[in-house]
């Protein structure tokens, strides 16, 4: 009987099998994963010279975090959590990539989109990379350039490869380049000019974009604009820049209408507002506050285009849509795009000190909501500590599966504050900047550092300081009183769990 059984075995589970595992009911995740956005950037967190009607509308379908968080406050190391649930000191190498950086994430770790797969997902990722392609920094644009995205979780990508200021600026789709022309063949190099075209340094009358003094944006010209690196060859691969934002937008929304009858997880990566800030014509002067504040607003057009799509194609309720920024917010990142000059009294800190790159917390608080129509109660806004490492371990105790015990995993499951039904979130969290900091309840301490407390090009106030530093971020959210001297045992306490965990 046994044999006859396990005979039949195969046939018995497929019979069964579509029954059991009820695909329909498994949400869709779209992931909107946005580039330097900043907490008072939005008019859902309280910004009053931007209107986000769309950001906004999804916050009030479900839950506004107020304090939820980037592992980072670059982009590389954040997303290296987002993917592996590690922090990023956990591996070197982790720090923001050149364009032509070879993969960062192990093959063999459990990724987030891995997790998905594993639970029958069909998984994508269309916009911003940033964590590396190929074995190794030398490699051939022209031919298939692995492992990248599908060798680490996805099925489909549609990426750039680092930022839209580094070089080489052309999309992939899978392994390869797109309009890859083998007459006129892409190089690129970070380590001296290649070809002869012409670049920002000698050739600043061509730009249609000046580049800051300093920051280095001044290396290939391509669409007017200076990047890092040199790139020469791929003419007709190379974007224009205008185009950037609506491709990935056309990309994410054919994804959606041709995966609709099965669960996926999208991972939409927006470029905004990053620089080079260079949205299309028609948000051009828009927003009244520089190219920096228009591309938020092509941004929150591109957020209502996909929840029109979910919803047109009945399937907003069951998709938990996330959206959240990889670091904070800065204003002169390496062009003269108005974002200075153009202001306004617009606050993308919000009521925080620091920005990108700093320990202090505008470096990784950032805007962070999700909705979930079917489970979530609306209209929510929850104070948990809650950061985009966690999604790892959240979704895998949603999905009721074990993740192997690694012994350096630090996502945390807290997917009851994912969906509302607590209010309190991680015990801790550690950041990673210049310096590392954690946070316990209320307390955050900064761990003591030499390097520089403004970063000129920037002008962001980076949070480094040689003496400890001690905040009560509920009576002093934008750090200004460091209680360090008159808390010497939560100073302790803090610290030692700081090193421990650092591994120092
Ligand atoms: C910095 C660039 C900055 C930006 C950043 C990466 C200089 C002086 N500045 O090195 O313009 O590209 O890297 O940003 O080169 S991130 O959001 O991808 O981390
Ligand atoms: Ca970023």
């Amino acid at each position: 009987m046994q044999s006859i059984i396990n005979y039949f075995k195969p046939l018995i589970f497929l019979l069964f099998f579509p029954l059991i595992s009820n695909a329909q009911d498994k949400p869709n995740v779209v992931m909107i994963y946005v580039d330097d956005l900043g907490y008072g950037d939005l008019s859902a967190y309280g910004g009053t010279k931007i209107k986000t009607p769309n950001i906004d509308a999804l916050a009030q379908d479900g839950i506004r975090f107020t304090n939820g968080h980037s592992s980072a406050a670059t982009c590389t190391p954040s997303r290296y959590s987002l993917m592996t649930g590690k922090y990023p000191f956990r591996k070197s190498g982790t720090g923001v990539l050149p364009g032509d950086a070879a993969l960062i994430i192990d093959q063999e770790d459990l990724t987030l989109p891995t997790l998905f797969k594993q639970q029958g997902y069909e998984t994508a990722i269309v916009g911003k990379w940033h964590l590396g392609l190929g074995e190794q920094v030398e490699k051939d644009w022209n031919g298939s350039v692995k492992p990248g995205p599908l060798e680490v979780g996805y099925n489909y990508s549609y990426i750039f490869p680092a930022t839209a200021d580094r070089v080489p600026t052309v999309f992939l789709e899978g392994h390869s380049v797109m309009g890859i022309d083998p007459k006129d063949p892409i190089q690129v190099s970070y380590k001296e000019k290649i070809g002869n075209e012409p670049t920002g340094l000698e050739n600043p009358e061509l730009l249609k974009m000046k580049a800051s003094p300093n920051h280095g944006h001044n290396n290939t010209i391509i669409n007017g604009i200076g990047r890092i690196g040199w790139m020469t060859g791929g003419n007709q691969a190379r974007w224009v820049d205008e185009e950037v934002t609506l491709t990935f937008a056309d990309k994410a929304i054919q994804y959606i209408r041709e995966h609709k009858n099965k669960p996926f997880f999208l991972s939409y990566h927006a470029t905004e507002p990053h620089v080079p800030r260079m949205p299309a014509t028609m948000f051009k002067g828009k927003s009244g506050l520089g190219y920096r504040g228009d591309a938020i607003l092509q941004l929150d057009h591109t957020v209502g285009e996909i929840v029109r799509t979910l919803k047109d194609n009945g399937l907003y309720e069951n998709t938990i849509v996330i959206f959240t920024s990889d670091n904070g917010p800065v204003l002169d990142d390496g062009y003269e795009d108005g974002a200075v000059t153009q202001l306004n009294g617009h606050n993308p800190f919000g009521p925080f000190r620091g920005g990108k790159y700093s320990a202090f917390e505008a470096g990784t608080r950032v805007p962070f909501i999700i909705s979930w129509p079917k489970e979530i109660q609306k209209g929510q806004t929850s104070d948990a500590l809650v950061c985009q490492i966690d999604f790892l371990s959240s979704f895998a105790n949603y999905f009721g599966t074990r993740i192997p015990q690694i012994d350096e995993l630090d996502s945390e499951n807290i997917w009851e504050s994912f969906i509302g039904k607590d209010k309190t979130g991680r015990e801790f969290l550690v950041r990673s900047a210049g310096t590392n900091s954690i946070t316990k309840g209320h307390m955050k301490y900064i761990l003591p550092s030499k390097g520089q407390a403004v970063a000129k090009l920037t002008n962001i106030e980076l949070g480094n300081n040689p003496e400890d530093q001690l905040y009560d971020l509920e009576k002093d959210p934008g750090e200004k009183n460091n209680i360090a001297k008159q808390n010497p045992k939560i100073v302790k306490e803090l610290k030692e769990q700081l090193i421990k965990i650092r591994g120092l």
